[in-house]
């Protein structure tokens, strides 16, 4: 096998396989650091929580409030993220004696973010720390105006500062800092360091890793990479939830269908995450953090049962909008720009999603409501949103996202000229390629049971970090293939090595036959009595 210099380098040095080494590389992995924070890391490895310049000083503010007996106000945000960030640190800082409340806004009632006028309930509430999770960093003015009452501002964020930054207390967000820190943390991440310098500080720290399992629902919904201490910390979350959970979190679990099921970061994202969002799109945030804080089991079965059947609400009103967005779509521009006055704003994002997905472009999709018009837009790789937005920007009332992932807001009258100019951007513009299906390489069997050894550190995965896929070609079929659960099984060879593998498509009946040669792609698992079997997804000719 022919490896980067590198990469040669590393595997001689940590006594891996190349084979290992390859998936490493394929990773983005190629320093015996990251290796080993890769395949060995534990919450041991995490980076200290106090090299983010303004932590010492944030976790003193704390610690001071909650001796002092001050009110301490958690301002999250509506989606998974926003409202798994504001659980743990609600929860985090009771346990350490805190007196804490939080004000999630509902986004289609009061917008992104932190505005001045939050700064009256604040008031109400008598709190005299604010404590922003993933947002605050553009919120500049709710800073000033903070500011004006006495009342402290600590900032915890994972978005891109604008041309000012807020006058905070503190500011812990990872695109502010010159030091090194973890750059792709999840909102929910960051909060975790805070609360990880916290209780370093009271010399409680073994008692912060449960709120790990806040961190792997906010960090695989946020759709931040399964990688360096983000995938750490999943894992250890993953683990835990795993282990056992509060009334809030497997009454959720009930609902969506996963009792006494693994949870992977697969059943996070497909089935968790989209009924803790369903509230904040489509009516109340509060409901589903309600759920996450709850300790009474009656109370979270009645609140897990109203965030399914909003679920359901939200799959069938995406469906119909994202029928009649549709039929608006002219597939002859280089982005699809569409717009209605009936369409609720709480599914635009995912409707953007589907249709950028389906026809590989820039989808904007808005709902126009008396002037204004509110829009969610989501691209493909290479088709920086973001960048757009910004080139159009005298057009637009605010806006704020990433290259492929925007919010904005524009009038009415601007709406035509807005096409005009994002058309005028993304024309010769052309989505990054990508290969239908991503491939680890090609293998023998020999390397293949040699990764086998390893092929248990290698998960969780997720974005990033997806599950190895193999091609081998030259495989003698032993056998002919016999019935196994709802496919079939046969034993392959290749040298001195068979391994048993599954197929499910009928048609292979006739390609895996006693004798045959066979060139495959395939994943790994762990068949019965944990022996090695793979899973054939694909016969190439
Ligand atoms: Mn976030």
């Amino acid at each position: 096998m022919e490896l980067d210099p590198r990469l040669e380098e590393l595997v001689y040095k940590m006594g891996l396989p190349p084979v290992v080494g390859r998936l490493l590389f394929n990773r983005g992995i190629n320093t015996e650091a990251e290796a080993r924070l890769f395949l060995y890391g534990d919450f041991e490895d995490l980076s200290s929580p106090f090299l983010f310049q303004d932590m010492e000083k944030a976790v003193d503010r704390i610690a001071t409030a909650i001796k002092e007996g001050e009110k301490i106000l958690i301002f999250g945000d509506y989606d998974v993220d926003g409202i798994t960030s504001t659980a743990l640190l609600v929860r985090g800082l009771e346990s350490l004696g805190g007196r804490v409340s939080y004000i999630i806004p509902n986004r289609i009632s009061h917008g992104y973010g932190a505005k001045p006028y939050h700064v009256n309930k604040i008031k109400k509430e008598k709190a005299s720390l604010v404590i922003t999770v993933d947002n605050g960093i553009k919120s500049t003015d709710f800073a000033a105006s903070l500011k004006k009452e006495g009342i402290d501002l600590i900032i915890t964020d994972h978005h891109l500062p604008g041309d000012e930054l807020p006058q905070a207390y503190a500011l812990i967000d990872p695109y502010t800092e010159d030091n090194f820190v973890p750059k792709n943390l999840a909102g929910v991440g960051v909060a975790f360091k805070l609360l990880h310098g916290l209780f370093l500080k009271k010399n409680s720290e073994p008692k912060v890793l449960p709120y790990l399992k806040m961190v792997a629902l906010g960090t695989i919904a946020d759709m931040v990479e399964l990688l360096g201490e983000n995938r750490i910390m999943v894992k250890k979350g993953l683990e835990f939830i795993n282990e056992g959970n509060s009334h809030g979190l497997s009454k959720l679990m009930d609902v969506s269908g996963l009792r006494g099921k693994r949870i992977t970061p697969k059943e996070v994202a497909y089935r968790i995450s989209p009924r803790i969002n369903a509230a904040g799109r489509i009516f109340d945030p509060e409901i589903a953090l309600k759920l996450l804080l709850s300790r009474r089991e009656k109370e979270a079965e009645e609140l897990a049962g109203e965030l399914n059947s909003l679920n359901y609400q939200r799959q069938k009103l995406e469906a119909r909008i994202l029928k009649e967005a549709e039929s608006l779509v002219d597939d002859s521009k280089p982005l699809i720009f569409v717009y209605s006055e009936n369409w609720h704003r709480g599914v635009l994002g995912i409707v953007a999603y589907r249709l950028s997905r389906k026809y590989r472009k820039p989808a904007l999709v808005f709902s126009v409501e008396e002037d204004e018009a509110f829009g969610s837009g989501r691209s493909p790789e290479g088709m920086p949103l973001i960048d757009a937005l910004s080139h159009a920007h005298h057009l637009l009332l605010s806006y704020g996202g990433h290259e492929l992932a925007a919010g904005l807001v524009v009038k009415r009258e601007n709406l035509e000229s807005l096409r005009a100019r994002l058309e005028e951007y993304f024309h010769g513009l052309s989505p990054e390629e990508k290969p239908e299906r991503r491939l680890d390489g090609e293998f023998d069997f020999e390397d293949i049971k040699l990764f086998f050894g390893y092929h248990r550190l290698f998960p969780p995965y997720g974005i990033g970090n997806p599950q190895p896929r193999f091609m081998t070609k030259n495989v003698e079929v032993v056998n002919d293939p016999g019935p196994w659960s709802n496919g079939f099984k046969v034993l392959l060879k290749q040298g001195n090595n068979i391994i048993p593998g599954i197929f499910f498509k009928s048609e292979y009946l006739f390609k895996f036959r006693k004798g045959e040669r066979v060139n495959i792609i395939y994943t790994l698992k762990e068949g019965d009595n944990h022996g090695i079997e793979i899973n054939i997804e694909e016969e190439l000719k």
